[in-house]
């Protein structure tokens, strides 16, 4: 009884620190400070998004504003840092192996445009990319983007249970973890995002890359991630 209270305790303990959510970001390298629930559309806890018919595929379960915004221009790298519980733990847990996207919006979250993704390069997932460089993963903002107020989602999905869909099997299937930042672009260009995506809506359960083996023998060489292609501007 004691045991399996304890063992319960541990596999939870576990499930908890396994996941993973945005802490900082960085504009040209400079670290902005604590975003979460400042700039951050912070979700409370890192647990994982599954439902993708779900409102909270979007910005993941507390869309909501938040008091700040982040200076960039057009042009500017930004850089999103991920941590467990706190900064500088090891991230996330690496049987999560996946993809890492960044999409941005301009009309606080109802049309987005994709403008970075990273899946499976050289036998490396984004993932195992994303902790070996400290949790950060980066994306160069268009530089004929027009100024103007934007949400940047940058979203991590984690493909370890992703060998059936949540729809089929909703103890298991892909997690995502969708994070949204309040950034203001404060000098830019003449084009705006062509914003040809919804969330929920560009994700269905027929994606190859959202129900996806990662354990197949010989293992996978090469991934598609959903979502369509990224937009350069
Ligand atoms: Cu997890």
């Amino acid at each position: 009884m004691k045991l399996s209270f304890a063992a319960s305790i541990l596999a939870l303990a576990a499930t908890v620190s396994a996941h993973t959510r945005v802490c900082n970001v960085f504009i040209n390298g400079q670290d902005q400070g604590d975003g979460q629930d400042k700039y951050i559309r912070s979700p409370p806890t890192n647990n994982p998004v599954k439902d993708i018919n779900s409102q909270a595929i979007r910005c993941n379960v507390n869309d909501r504003q938040v008091p700040q915004w982040v200076n960039a221009r057009a042009g500017d790298e930004i850089t999103f840092e991920w941590f467990h519980n706190y900064r500088g733990d090891s991230i996330i847990e690496l049987s999560h192996k996946g993809p890492v996207q960044v999409w941005i919006s301009a009309d606080n979250g109802n049309s987005w445009t994709k403008i970075a993704s990273e899946g499976l390069n050289n036998g490396q997932w984004a993932v195992e990319k994303l902790v070996q460089n400290r949790g950060k993963h980066s994306a160069r903002i268009p530089s004929s983007l027009r100024a103007g107020d934007y949400l940047f989602r940058a979203e991590i999905i984690a493909l370890h249970e992703g060998d059936v869909a949540y729809q089929n099997n909703p103890i298991r299937g892909a997690q995502f973890y969708p994070s949204c930042t309040q950034v203001r672009i404060t000098q830019g260009g003449n084009n705006s995002p062509p914003g040809n995506t919804r969330f929920p809506g560009a994700y269905n359960y027929q994606d190859q890359g959202i129900v996806f083996n990662l354990y197949s023998k010989p293992p996978p060489t090469s991934y598609t991630a959903p979502g369509g292609s990224v937009w350069s501007g």
